[in-house]
């Protein structure tokens, strides 16, 4: 709990955003544990596990690496456990946004044959993609899209030995140059994860530094397969995000409604489910439930995906709940009827909430489950249109059980979203250069992407909210992706009134634009849209990625998807700031190739530091060294 006296919550400040300090004190008045009380019951944590020096990898285990036993069993030291545990992390990262961009493959090429409720939403960017990839773009839509998901399953499948196509066509050739030097340019993503996870089995490879060099392989070919790869399929299949109006945090939901909650990170269930529910058939299906409508609340990063291509209107899109950690607060509002779950961030906890309440709990993709969750609706492109339909109608026959303990945080706040390369462009009149020319004047003193997860560690966005603050105050613009979309949402920092807490050429620039100092680039799979804008800046300049004043700060990182993230920042040039210290520090090897000798490299390197103050102050130092690098005036003047 924060030591703060301004909370006027009675269990105290746990969170940045008043509504789910209100609902802890609800859920604590009622007796049920949530996360925040988990976490205090796991006071102290393991200093083992938290400085990555526990190997559980085989059954001499586990080995801890203490001043007394320097080694494992087997002779590896803390440097070996500490690489082998951090490529395990990136391995399962690398999977898991696999497993995202298949889904979306697959349902082009349904949606291309006619057997799904999608349409080719963005047939000029299919156009110019399958040209890139070397396809004949003239051919009609639905052929050219089935063989672009093909082209983008191949690459997938490739051997580790073949470099992915997608590497060399869309990386700057600064990058590729260095990747090429290190010997990491790397190949088909699923060959990639079964080679780390072969090499970090118990003795197979136990040098550090090979198995970092693995990780940096597996995350480029993560930044290019499930990132950039996949948010360029979804934009094809679901819309080029263009500027939306919304709404975020507890208080917009509707207690008269069929709510619906979209949960995870994978948008098509949540999409098909959004257009079906404006059908005659299930709008009178709600009615006749007692049910004024139906509506569809986004959750976590799926939320972030309809909120980047989706106004909030009266029916259908009801706009942001919140990121993950908020999971059991939306069930105990009491006024949630169903919640979808698709991979990933779905917490054991929210069955523990469900099971106080109405609401039912079905998971939609076939990796997902959780113990006592029997509900299944595993996500088929050919059969989404019904499978839609059924979720909708459990989410009315649930509404029919809804209890009257029913209590709403009245915290809302409105927020602009749907900033990408090409809703910047269009809002800039066509090309990059009044944004460059305002970086060249020092309007905007650079650029930091502030992404990834939340945690109870460190605060609930409080951190993430501290840097984003400091930074646009000090004229750095600061684009958002993941959890930390939610946090700068509820904090009404993604609305233009917000260029207000900016430095005054920040808030110049904002003014101009009508755009806000904070701007959202959606769900974590958007991380690889800030990757093709930092090649989109670093092209129009004419130089790498790492000599531009742009950073990455990870305030609150939490699980895997966000270690491959933070490696593939760090490979591609970038500054990459973590608060919490991740298990690395038990290794005096790993922590300085890391935090020091990586930049002479690939010209990023981890910057660690749990002080947001601190963190911020850091990142506006790095911001100002690489101005006066590039010869530009008027260095950041910390306010
Ligand atoms: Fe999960 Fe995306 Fe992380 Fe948030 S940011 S905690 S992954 S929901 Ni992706």
């Amino acid at each position: 709990m924060k030591d703060c006296q301004s909370c006027s919550s009675a269990t105290g400040c746990y969170s940045a955003h008043d509504s789910i300090n209100e609902m802890y004190e609800r859920t604590t008045d009622m007796g049920l544990r949530t996360i925040f009380d988990r976490h205090e019951d796991q006071q102290p944590q393991c200093g083992f596990g938290m400085t990555g020096v526990c190997c559980q990898l085989c059954s001499h285990g586990p080995c801890r690496v203490t001043a007394k036993a320097s080694r494992g069993i087997c002779g590896a030291t803390a440097d070996t456990i500490v690489a082998r545990n951090l490529v395990r992390l990136a391995s399962h990262g690398a999977a898991a946004y696999s497993h995202h961009l298949e889904e979306i493959a697959k349902t082009i090429k349904a949606t291309a044959a006619g057997k799904t409720p999608f349409k080719i939403a963005d047939e000029g960017k299919l156009r110019e993609i399958a040209g890139v990839v070397g396809l004949d773009n003239t051919k009609p839509a639905n052929e050219l899209a089935t063989e672009l998901a093909d082209v983008i399953l191949s690459e997938m499948r490739k051997g580790s030995d073949e470099p992915l196509a997608l590497v060399k066509l869309f990386a700057p050739a600064t990058r590729l140059e260095a990747w090429e030097k290190l010997g990491v340019v790397p190949g088909g993503v699923l060959s990639e994860v079964r080679d780390a996870m072969t090499k970090s089995m118990t003795s197979i490879n136990t040098d550090p530094v090979d198995l970092l060099l693995t990780s940096v392989r597996l995350s480029l070919a993560t930044g290019y397969m499930g990132l950039i790869g996949t948010i360029t399929l979804q934009d094809i299949l679901l819309g080029t995000p263009q500027i939306t109006k919304s709404e975020a945090d507890l208080g917009i939901i509707n207690t008269e409604t069929v709510n619906i909650v979209a949960h995870g990170h994978v948008p098509l269930v949540a999409t098909a489910v959004l257009q079906a529910s404006q059908s005659e058939e299930m709008q009178e299906l709600a009615k006749a439930a007692g049910a004024t409508g139906i509506k569809v609340y986004g959750s976590m990063c799926t939320g972030q995906e309809l909120m980047q291509r989706q106004e909030t209107t009266a029916g259908g899109f009801a706009g942001q709940l919140g990121n993950w950690l908020i999971q059991e607060y939306i069930v105990a509002t009491g006024a949630a009827d169903l919640v979808m779950m698709d991979m990933n961030c779905s917490t054991p906890g929210l069955k523990t909430a469900a099971d106080r309440f109405h609401t039912k709990l079905v998971s939609v993709d076939r990796v997902v489950r959780m113990e006592g969750v029997t509900d299944h609706i595993d996500y088929e492109p050919e059969k989404i249109a019904e499978q839609a339909k059924e979720l909708i109608t459990m989410a009315i026959e649930a509404f029919k059980h809804r209890g009257t303990d029913i209590v709403i945080p009245t915290h809302k706040s409105a927020a602009v979203g749907g900033f990408s390369v090409e809703s910047i462009l269009g809002a800039l009149g066509g090309n990059l250069d009044p944004l460059l020319d305002a970086v060249k004047q020092g309007a905007i003193k650079g650029i930091v992407a502030v992404v990834g997860c939340t945690n109870t560690r460190n605060g609930h966005d409080s951190q993430g909210l501290t840097i984003m603050k400091e930074l646009i105050k000090n004229d750095i613009l600061v684009i958002t992706a993941g959890c930390m979309s939610s946090a700068a949402q509820i904090d009404a920092l993604m609305l233009p009134e917000a260029a207000e807490q900016a430095g005054a050429g920040l808030q110049a620039v904002c003014k101009a634009l009508g755009v806000p100092p904070v701007l959202n680039f959606g769900s974590c799979v958007d991380i690889g849209r800030i990757g093709v804008a930092v090649t989109a800046i670093a092209n129009a300049l004419g130089v790498d990625p790492s000599q531009l004043p742009v950073a990455v700060s990870a305030p609150e990182y939490l699980e895997q998807k966000a270690v491959a993230d933070g490696i593939f920042a760090v490979a591609f040039g970038l500054l990459t700031h973590l608060g919490p210290v991740p298990p690395v520090t038990g290794s005096p090897l790993v922590t300085k190739i890391l935090t020091q000798d990586i930049e002479s490299l690939t010209g990023g390197r981890v910057l660690v530091e749990e002080d947001p103050q601190k963190a911020a102050q850091a990142i506006i130092g790095h911001i100002e060294a690489k101005r006066r690098a590039l010869g530009i005036e008027q260095p950041v003047l910390t306010r």
